[in-house]
């Protein structure tokens, strides 16, 4: 297969997940159409391949962010190599950066609990594990796909204890624990966080319990569209994720990906432009990286909305 293609599959099965991994992939998926590209039929081929990627998951404003900015560097094959270049680079800068500031809240011989797969995250405690830290984490196994699994895997690499739970332990472990701390996916403009589904339900079972809860997302994750109006567009996936639909004849077998946290539950939204509270997150965002062109942000969802195949690239 194409292997533009396959990384475009691979998003849409969730071979590659996680927000931040998602929109690298896509800028990879670029990459290997500008270098095939000349610069006469540059624009054409990256516009379709852009097209095709915004397709694959609606509920991800940073590889969202990342096509918008590929868009405005097609002046030449070169520029937009380069250009990749930079943003790939400012992508793992802003990482290192969260890492850092995420691995203060760090509570040393404290119980953390996440859920989900995020590599923000995973970051965050790697780094406070090389301060010296010394913690625990609950990890919850994610269903339907079990991305709690990759997050454990990655902790037990980095030498942290992981405590590996079902989903609907969250409760009990939350009680224990001293902080809840999860990627996110999108943050909308009225500081709503947009993350995997289940971490609302674990949001309120923090708030219960005074955990204090803080979300690990670069300001990428900020979605420009919802200052214009749109809600955020939580993706609805394949029933058969969550059971075989023949064994319930008849039932309605729901599988939202995502759900979304009010403001009032997050402690903080810890970004490489400092941690805020998810009320003035997007006033920080605004002040620090600029205002975005809301229309060109605007056409790109809109692109990835419109009628046409999931993510197949038309050839
Ligand atoms: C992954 C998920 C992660 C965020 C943040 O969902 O909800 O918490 O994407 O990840 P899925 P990161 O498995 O459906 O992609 O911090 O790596 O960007």
């Amino acid at each position: 297969m194409d292997e533009v293609q396959k990384i475009i599959d691979d998003i849409r099965a969730l071979r590659v997940q996680g927000a931040k991994n998602v929109a690298l992939a896509a800028l990879k998926a670029v990459r290997i159409v500008a270098e095939r590209s000349s610069d006469d039929d540059l624009r054409e081929n990256v516009r379709r391949v852009v097209v095709a990627l915004a397709k694959t998951r609606p509920t991800e404003p940073a590889m969202r962010d990342a096509l918008t900015y590929v868009l405005r560097h097609l002046s030449s094959k070169d520029a937009l190599l380069e250009a990749i270049d930079r943003y790939e680079d400012e992508v793992l800068d802003a990482e290192k950066k969260i890492a850092d500031y995420g691995a203060r809240r760090v509570p040393d011989g404290g119980t953390i609990i996440t859920h989900c797969h995020s590599t923000t995250v995973v970051s965050v405690l790697r780094r406070a594990k090389e301060l010296g830290k010394s913690f625990r984490v609950v990890v919850t196994e994610t269903r339907p796909l079990y991305q709690g699994k990759l997050t454990a895997k990655d902790l037990l690499a980095a030498g942290i204890h992981v405590t590996y739970v079902v989903d609907s332990a969250a409760y009990i472990f939350m009680q224990d624990a001293d902080l809840y701390i999860t990627g996110a996916d999108a943050i909308t403009s009225d500081g709503y966080v947009v993350n995997k589904i289940g971490t609302a339900l674990m949001a309120v079972a923090a708030d219960r319990f005074n955990v204090p809860y803080y979300v690990a997302a670069s300001t990428l994750k900020y979605d420009p569209v919802t200052a214009a109006g749109f809600p955020e567009i939580i993706e609805e996936r394949d029933p058969s994720e969550v059971v075989d639909p023949s064994e319930l004849p008849g039932a309605d077998i729901r599988n939202p990906a995502f759900d979304v946290t009010p403001p009032d539950l997050v402690d903080g939204i810890i970004s490489e432009i400092g941690i805020y509270s998810p009320q003035i997150f997007p006033a920080m965002v605004a002040q620090q990286k600029g205002v975005s062109d809301l229309e060109e942000v605007i056409a790109l969802f809109n692109l990835a909305r419109s009628r046409g195949s999931a993510g197949q690239q038309d050839s």
